[in-house]
Formats: C-alpha cells, structure tokens, sequence
C-alpha cells in the first residue's frame, strides 16, 4: 500500500557532559496513520546498535553524530542527530616544580579537549602571572618572565572558550 507521506523529527543537537548517557529519539509522521514502520539507529560508523524504538540511550564517549533511518510503506527517511560531549576539567590544586619529576608542572585533566581554552593565574594581588592559550600542561610556576614564583596560592581562571561551557576558576598552590 502506497502512502502519501513519511516525515521524521530527530531530536538535537544535544549536549551532555561525559559518562552520562543520553537520550535521543525521533518523531515520525506517517499518513495514513495505520501503516507500519521500522526505524534503525546506527552510530556514526554505520553500525546499528538499535531498532523498532522511537527513543534510545547513547553513551558518548567523544562528540558524534547518530543517525536514524525510519522506513514506512516503501519510503525511507534518514536523520542525523548532533551529540556534543562536554568535559569536565578536573585542575590539580598543588603542584611542586622543584625538577625532581613529580609533578613539575600545574596538571589540568581533559583541558587537552578544549584547545581554545584561555588559563590565566592571578597572584593574591590580583596580579596576573601566567597566561596561555590553550594548554599543555606545560606551567612550571614561573612568571610571565621566567622566574619561579614564590611558594603561594594563586587563583586560576580558565575559559574553556566552547558553547555551553562555564569558566572554570579555583585555586593552586605551589610548593617545592
Ligand atoms: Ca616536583
């Protein structure tokens, strides 16, 4: 039996921040109303890894994309749905540059996924003494000049420069 229209929805663009799974889902249109459908889930290599539902869970370990194809009567509608994963960084709050190998330089877990981040350190004063655009966990503690700075807690501003983000702030000390 022909039909006269098949048209789908797909949910998205989503964002979801990492670990955590998601729901994304499709809505379909189908005239008439009583013709039987299928519909397909593939991962963004062409797997399926689901069928026959009109929502499922994903669990994103990098931002992708899903792809829904819905088959009705012949027709065969495909959709694609946006999945932003966002990370959290994780700043370790002391660090001891004192070249004995541990620890050196100030470790910021997952900033590696955010290449645009802006990190800047302020001392007490409000002084600014390190700034980077984006970050290697590369800052031994020094001054902008190269000099070590003294033994302190300094206060960090890190601006992941990514939709849907918040800047990250806190603090870190250097010891040695
Ligand atoms: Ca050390």
């Amino acid at each position: 039996m022909p039909i006269s229209s098949l048209q789908i929805t797909p949910s998205g663009p989503h964002e979801v921040e990492e670990d955590d799974p998601l729901d994304i889902a499709v809505a379909i249109e189908v005239s008439p109303t009583d013709i039987p459908y299928s519909i397909e889930w593939l991962d963004e290599s062409g797997n399926r890894f689901d069928s026959d539902q009109l929502k499922t869970t994903v669990y994103p370990i990098d931002s992708t994309f899903y792809t829904v194809v819905v088959t009705a009567g012949g027709c065969v509608e495909e959709g694609d749905i946006e999945v932003d994963v966002i990370y959290q960084i994780d700043p370790t709050q002391i660090f001891s540059p004192n070249g004995d190998g541990m620890n050196d330089t100030w470790y910021v877990d997952d900033i590696d996924k955010y290449p645009n981040a802006n990190v800047s350190v302020y001392n007490r004063l409000g002084a600014l003494v390190y700034q980077s655009k984006g970050y290697n966990n590369e800052w031994e503690g020094r001054s902008q000049n190269g000099m070590p700075l003294p033994l302190a807690t300094y206060y960090f501003v890190i601006d992941l420069n990514q939709f849907g983000t918040k800047a990250v702030t806190g603090h870190v000390t250097i010891i040695r």
